[in-house]
């Protein structure tokens, strides 16, 4: 049997098995309402997997074939890059939860920085106790998918590569032979690796015009290679009212929220921003604030503060099922860069596809709020809208100076209350320091202290101990 047919036959197996397994006649037009409880599998299902037979993607050696010891002889930079797989429970908007599966306890997994031309030591530990297998595939490899196979509870894995080619590359969970990986990826089990470019980051080129004697002239403003950098990922959830994984509503699309970097909403003001600005916690700012109070600790939302004039990149991966229409409104994208080319300059919105990511690179002239959006309306209304707060446009330095916040003004509201610590990514070459983090993210409790620990603020903690501001 050559490869492909054997592929093939694979995941037709893959899909009669699993109808078995999960009880379920896998077929597209029967599949509505199937829904997997992730908290009643165990690792049982695993172990009939694997008597079954017959279902390994392509090598039975499976995920440690690559040659660490060699790759790492080569006098190339080698950069580990530990993982665990965890199943947890993780909260929704509305006030519920649901049974997510994380890469080390966070969605999105901890975001890989190398440069290019970088070994990438990759190792995936699953916790005896943990319920499932799970795999690991990185977009930024270029090897057999052998290598992303399963690795059982109680056991680590690893494999090594090249990340010879530069931008931004989406990692996922590759389920357990195939099988559910549309529920650990969409359950949570995703994440990016940033990947710079050897010769390091371009200046940025933004397109003005000047007017002298009536006379209106291109007037190109150039900065930096050096940014202030963001992630953002884009993904769906697809759950049944308890929480549990839908397959019946993800085949057909009809997702139950749109998430940025695993949250609805999650980059928005907070009833500490209503105070400061309206001078009342409950007068909400913005239309949509789920995440309001000091009480939901590191899921209170928290917007994305930058300063004006300032060169800011993004680096934006789309992990879902459908389309991103990436906008900010208020603004043009300066440019847009994927892998390591230019795709746009001076541009309304850029799409990413799934399993697509840019690089956007731009500078924010005006002191104001933007929301950076998937411009699908159903996108918008279901969690895809992130606030950025360029400056100072509510003009809180000087209250803020005088009730002894912040010494003198800042060029941002970050100098004050920090950016949000999952929507920043590990330092790179062109990185340009934030002033401060906070802890944010859909974390679990023992993530959120390991941030912490690592200097991040606990912003539930810190804001009530601050001076009254008038
Ligand atoms: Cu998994």
């Amino acid at each position: 049997m050559n490869k492909r047919i054997s592929m093939l036959f694979t995941i037709a197996a893959v899909a009669v098995v699993g109808a078995t397994l999960f009880g379920s006649t896998y077929t597209q037009t029967q599949i509505s309402g199937q829904s997997l409880d992730t908290s009643k599998m165990d690792a049982n299902v695993i172990e009939q997997i694997h008597q079954m037979g017959g279902l390994q993607l392509v090598m039975p050696q499976a995920f440690a074939v690559t040659d660490c010891g060699a790759l790492a002889e080569t006098g190339r930079n080698v950069v580990e890059f530990n993982l665990t797989g965890e199943s947890v429970t993780l909260p929704i908007m509305g006030g519920k939860t649901y049974n997510a599966m994380t890469f080390s306890g966070e969605v999105p997994g901890p975001t890989l920085r190398v440069t290019q031309g970088d070994v990438v030591k990759m190792t995936l530990t699953i916790p005896a106790d943990e319920v499932t297998g799970h795999g690991n595939d990185m977009h930024a490899s270029q090897m057999s998918a052998g290598n992303f196979e399963s690795v059982n509870p109680g056991e680590t894995s690893q494999y090594c590569y090249i990340a010879e080619s530069a931008g931004i590359f989406k990692y996922h969970c590759s389920g357990v032979h195939l099988i559910g990986m549309d529920q650990h990826v969409l359950s949570g089990m995703y994440g990016i690796a940033i990947v710079d470019p050897v010769n390091g980051y371009k200046k940025l080129a933004v397109e003005k015009t000047s007017v002298s004697n009536g006379q209106v002239s291109l007037d190109r403003q150039f900065y930096d290679a050096d940014a202030l950098e963001f992630t953002l990922q884009y993904n769906q959830l697809y759950l049944t009212p308890e929480g549990n994984y839908d397959a019946g509503a993800m085949f057909q699309h009809h997702n139950t929220a749109t998430v940025v970097n695993g949250m609805q909403f999650g980059y928005v003001p907070n009833m500490v921003h209503n105070l400061l600005v309206k001078g009342d916690a409950n007068k909400n700012i913005f239309v949509a604030q789920p995440w309001n109070g000091l009480e939901h600790k590191q899921y209170q939302s928290q917007p994305l503060f930058v300063e004006n004039g300032q060169h800011v990149r993004l680096f934006v991966e789309n992990q879902g099922n459908e389309p991103v229409f990436f906008h900010i409104v208020g603004e043009i994208l300066d440019r847009v860069t994927q892998g390591n080319r230019v795709q746009s300059g001076a541009t309304e919105t850029w799409m990413l596809g799934g399993s697509q990511g840019m690089i956007v690179d731009l500078v924010f002239d005006e002191p104001g709020a933007y929301a950076a959006v998937n411009h699908d309306y159903a996108a918008i209304y279901t969690g895809a809208a992130t606030v950025f707060v360029a400056g100072d446009p509510f003009g809180l330095n000087p209250r803020l100076v005088d009730a002894g916040v912040i010494p003198a003004p800042v060029p941002s509201y970050a100098y004050a209350l920090g950016n949000p610590s999952n929507a920043v990514p590990p330092m790179g070459m062109n990185s340009i320091a934030h002033p401060a983090l906070n802890v944010h993210g859909l974390y679990t409790d023992e993530v959120a202290s390991e941030k912490i620990s690592d200097g991040a603020l606990p912003l539930w903690d810190i804001v009530p101990t601050l001076p009254p501001i008038p």
